[in-house]
């Protein structure tokens, strides 16, 4: 049986070392100095906002969250693939591809904080909050794009999720559905190695990128810390998408080095060598060393970088701080858009709850 499965898309090498592919180089050729240290940059303002909200976490400002250490080309690269009016519906750690499509630093810690039901308004940036239900993403998006297209608009709707999720019935339904209806979906698998303990080899025993071709989907594998390949061959599924061509799987080969949240310890289910192996593949060190080697790295740049990364860093921290403390009653809000007699009982009780514990504290 043939297998179209060679080896994952890649444009530059871990030494920063272009790749002879020119195949692929091709759908980035007009990605010239400017767009290389652009990605770059917000590689590193992605890395910036984790360690922000992770130290945030662990001083008590945050309840919890998902860190994206070691995924920041994949998300880069696939965000810069898309255009301002395509929609993303996201896992819980795309956080990098909230800030490339502009939203506010500030609102990125908001859920996780408890602050509010949300982080951002969807429709301010065309991305969907963070979503805890695994691969549930994968039905909204199909179902968007569906009507997208039924709509006639051309736009294409890109949703991530992890290799954990393609186990999910959510996502088979929505592979099976994109396919038959040829939604102009972007499925796009962050394979990061594991779904918190479960490492990838337990949970498919074929690439997970053949789970899309049962349904009749393309798909290709990429190197998910190659920022550039990355970018390549999610724009060429996006541009399927927008052009009628119907749905494509991308499958990002990364690693997330950190814990799954910050409620996590990796230590107690991987080894130490194994993340070795991964910090020699670092997304950001690569990009560097093709900086250097193509003449584009100086030391105005790496200022502008490091401003930059300071400007958003201090921008998210001051915000979360600032963020007010809910109203309790809160919780009942946006669970139904009119109001239901059962939400309303335990409205109730929980007022009576409060004021009972006031009392007991006066
Ligand atoms: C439907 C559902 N089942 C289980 C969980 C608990 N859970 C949260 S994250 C996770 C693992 C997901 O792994 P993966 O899809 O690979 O994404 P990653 O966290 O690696 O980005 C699980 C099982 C959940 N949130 N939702």
């Amino acid at each position: 049986m043939a297998d179209p499965i060679t080896y994952p898309v890649q444009l530059v090498q871990p030494d920063g070392r272009r790749v002879l592919d020119r195949e692929h180089a091709a759908l980035v050729s007009d990605v010239g100095p400017d767009r290389l240290r652009q990605l770059y940059e917000d590689m590193v303002v992605a890395r910036r906002i984790d360690a922000e909200a992770t130290a945030l976490q662990r001083q008590g400002q945050l309840g919890l969250w998902p860190p994206l250490l070691g995924q920041e080309a994949a998300q880069v690269g696939s965000a810069h693939a898309l255009h301002a009016d395509d929609y993303v519906f996201c896992s819980y750690r795309e956080a990098g591809v909230a800030y490339c499509r502009g939203v506010d630093p500030g609102r990125i810690t908001r859920l996780w904080r408890g602050a509010a039901h949300y982080c951002w308004d969807p429709a301010d940036i065309n991305m969907t909050n963070p979503a805890i239900v695994v691969g549930a993403q994968g039905l909204h998006a199909t179902g968007y794009a569906y009507a997208a297209h039924l709509d006639g608009a051309e736009i294409a709707v890109l949703t991530y999720f992890g290799d954990g999720a393609t186990s999910q019935g959510d996502m088979a339904e929505a592979l099976g559905f994109a396919a038959s209806w040829s939604a102009p979906v972007v499925f796009f698998c962050m394979n990061n190695q594991w779904a918190i303990s479960e490492p990838v080899r337990v949970q498919s025993p074929t690439p997970i990128v053949r789970r899309a071709y049962g349904y009749g989907i393309p798909g290709v594998q990429v190197d998910g810390n190659d920022v550039l390949a990355v970018l390549a061959m999610t724009r060429q599924a996006v541009a399927r998408a927008r052009t009628g061509g119907g749905p494509s799987f991308v499958e990002a080969i990364t690693y997330r080095m950190g814990p799954h949240t910050t409620a996590d310890d990796p230590t107690r289910y991987r080894s130490a060598a194994e993340n070795e192996v991964w910090q020699r593949r670092d997304p950001i060190d690569r990009m560097k060393r093709l900086l250097e080697r193509e003449d584009l790295w100086d030391s105005d740049f790496e200022l502008r970088v490091r401003d930059r990364s300071d400007a958003v860093g201090g921008l998210l921290r001051a915000a979360t701080i600032d963020m007010p403390d809910p109203d309790p009653a809160q919780l009942f809000e946006h669970v139904y858009t009119t109001r239901h007699p059962l939400i309303e009982e335990e409205r109730r009780q929980y007022a009576d709850y409060l004021a009972d514990a006031e009392g007991v504290r006066s």
